[in-house]
């Protein structure tokens, strides 16, 4: 990295800002180095862009300029697979550098102890390694003591190395998971007021402030659409079902909790007595053989506890549970992260500032200063403990969230914008840093200001507190809750996709193509109809055209089939004819590991020129209830990757 200094002789510090504010070297004077003393430099190494052409503009206003020698050692600027994460297979890791370097050897990289088998790369990167075959468990990668990885510069500067870890199990139902998830609803924590302090007030909420710059967060997630009350929001969290059922879905979706308080009975003998038993996260993660806990702040949620643990008489999936203040669960939880007994799902609620909302206000000083002080402080604390130990902390996702906001003293309206307005952040392992939490979803979109229904098919769905008992199930690599259906597709970390043509660089280069050309993405190598980058959202291969995603008709009766590669998920539409009727969903196919032949018959009376067509990753709503798939693989998880439609074809009985 080259450092560009400018020294400006005789000049004071005043005189030198108010030199380079008059010729505009904006980043000059903010950077400019105010030790007292005759001469000025001013590092302009972190210059967001042309420092040079600022520089002139001071120079000629009589400012000496000289270069000082590199002496920045060059550094990873990511890695991909992101470090610490549970994987499904490891063929390959990315490395990019921060500034271009030289010397970059297969061998500089060790796995577990031995070389990496072949890299490709240069300049800054990437340089993509090729691993040796692993087996399953801890994997260590370890920058090899010996390597001669240099910048460019005279003298080079030796890159520092280091070390980082991935767990390979190819059991797992996603690509990659984490080992721990730390689910925190915090009550009545709304984003009107939360946005204005961590914009506005970052030194006064540096724990708030730091889960945005090094987490993915939105300010613009949604409570449940009709309901904005902490129960039946809970319900929903830990359930992924609506509170009511939505237009157009089946009535065994939504879980009916609209009650406010504790009936004394469980979630299952209340609310949708349609669905006699309603699974929640804690069964998904318990069945699984994981462990679980339920930390909480409020008596009413007593109600949750006696649905899913011990306590109730239809389940026994809590393993741990705290009923305490704040300050004493957040005393709980340091204990077991620093002691390597935290839970692998972790439920947390905290409801100060839900409290404080209804006395003092939403947005009153005692909210802004006291309670949400507090938050930030224990966020802090939490934040301490997993870096003071990263045998955990590396490897967990915390998630931050609320149930609703608040306007005035009160949360009743769900169409009021203070109120169904929400936080949702994702901080940990592989969560990227600083990015907008919509950018990890395929199948979620900021919805501006608009309160948009769960049964949406004309625009996609918001983040909804709904989401994230799936999203916790997703990020242990586990499948979706049963009977659930709001199901969000984590894209997590985008990977490296230099050229931009939508493929990622490992992908392209295991399978011969150019990650430095974008015209690739296009091009349908194989000549089976589907281009390369279709390829890839589909999960085929684009040197095989056998390997396709295609309908086929078997006969003319309206049974067709295509091949469905693992880990893939489908839906299959229908529409009366091109200009005839919408779309509309027949079937859905859920992920299976193995890739098999998938059979659909359209069980609707045939008519002339009737469209199919099928789309991955599936949908978001329910299917009809109409017995549409012949032969359907065992359920199991929707898989990361953009959405795309395919070949459409028309059977008819003519
Ligand atoms: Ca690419
Ligand atoms: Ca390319
Ligand atoms: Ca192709
Ligand atoms: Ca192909
Ligand atoms: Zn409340």
């Amino acid at each position: 990295m080259t450092t560009v200094c400018a020294t400006v002789a005789g000049l004071g510090p005043e005189r030198l800002l108010s030199l380079c504010q008059v010729l505009g070297g904006l980043t000059l004077c903010l950077l400019a180095n105010a030790s007292s003393g005759s001469d000025h430099r001013a590092d302009l190494s972190q210059a967001p862009s042309e420092p040079v052409i600022q520089l002139r503009a001071c120079r000629s206003g009589g400012a000496g300029v000289n270069t000082l020698p590199d002496q920045t050692p060059p550094a990873a600027a990511a890695v991909s697979p992101p470090p610490y994460l549970i994987l499904r297979r490891l063929t390959n890791i990315t490395v990019l550098f921060d500034e271009p370097v030289v010397g970059v050897e297969a061998t500089d990289l060790l796995i577990n102890g031995q070389p990496a088998q072949q890299v490709s790369g240069s300049g800054a990167g990437p340089y993509v390694f090729s691993l040796p075959a692993l087996s399953t468990g801890l994997v260590q990668v370890v920058w090899a003591p010996w390597h001669g990885i240099t910048d460019t510069a005279d003298p080079p500067n030796l890159f520092g190395g280091g070390t980082w870890a991935y767990e390979l199990n190819p059991g797992i139902a996603t690509e990659f998971a984490v080992r721990y998830v730390i689910h925190l609803s915090i009550d009545g924590f709304g984003s009107w007021y939360l946005g204005d302090y961590v914009s506005n007030w970052p030194s006064f909420f540096p724990n708030l402030r730091r889960l945005f710059d090094e987490g993915a967060c939105t300010l613009n997630a949604r409570c449940d659409y009709t309901h904005s009350f902490s129960i039946p929001n809970h319900c929903s969290q830990l359930t992924s079902r609506p509170v009511n059922q939505p237009d157009g879905w089946v009535n065994t979706t939504h879980h009916g909790v609209t009650f406010t308080g504790d009936n004394g009975r469980t979630i299952h003998d209340s609310g949708n007595t349609l669905v006699p038993y309603k699974a929640s996260v804690f069964d998904v993660v318990h069945d699984h053989g994981l462990s679980t806990a339920f930390l909480y702040t409020k008596d009413s949620l007593t109600f949750l506890v006696r649905s899913w643990s011990a306590e109730g008489t239809r389940s026994n999936k809590i393993d741990q549970v705290f009923r305490l203040s704040t300050l004493q669960l957040v005393d709980e939880l340091v204990n077991a992260i620093s002691s390597n007994r935290l839970w692998r799902y972790t439920f947390m609620h905290w409801n100060d500032l839900d409290e404080t909302g209804h006395r003092y206000g939403w947005g009153s000083t005692t909210y802004s200063n006291i309670a949400c002080q507090l938050v930030d402080a224990q966020l802090g604390r939490i934040f301490n403990a997993l870096a003071a130990n990263p045998e955990v902390g590396n490897w967990t996702v915390l998630i931050v969230l609320a149930d609703h906001g608040g306007a005035r003293w009160d949360h009743s309206d769900p169409t009021d914008p203070r109120i169904y307005t929400v936080p949702f952040c994702l901080w940990g392992a592989g969560i990227p840093a600083g990015v907008d939490a919509y950018s990890l979803f395929a199948n979620r979109a900021d919805p501006g200001t608009n309160r948009i229904p769960y049964s949406s098919t004309s625009v996609p769905l918001p983040l909804y507190g709904t989401d994230v008992g799936n999203l916790a199930t997703t990020l242990l690599g586990l499948p979706p809750i049963p009977g659930s259906t709001l199901i969000p597709v984590f894209k997590g970390q985008p990977e490296f996709d230099l050229d931009g043509d939508g493929m990622p660089e490992a992908w392209e280069v295991a399978r011969g193509l150019d990650p430095a050309d974008p015209t690739d993405a296009g091009l349908d190598t194989d000549l089976d109809g589907l281009s390369n980058l279709q390829e890839y959202l589909a999960g085929t291969e684009p040197r095989d055209a056998r390997s396709v995603l295609r309908l086929t008709a078997l006969r003319a009766g309206g049974q067709f089939s295509f091949s469905a590669a693992p880990h893939r998920s489908y839906s299959v539409l229908w529409r009366e004819g091109v200009g005839v009727g919408r779309w509309a969903k027949l079937a859905d196919v859920e992920a299976a590991a193995q890739a098999r032949q998938v059979t659909i018959v359209d069980p609707l009376p045939l008519t002339e020129g009737r469209l199919y067509q099928v789309v991955t990753p599936q949908l978001a709503g329910p299917a009809p209830a109409l017995p549409a798939i012949l032969r359907s693989p065992r359920a199991c998880t929707v898989d990361c990757g953009g959405q795309a439609s395919f070949e459409v074809l028309a059977v008819g009985n003519g």
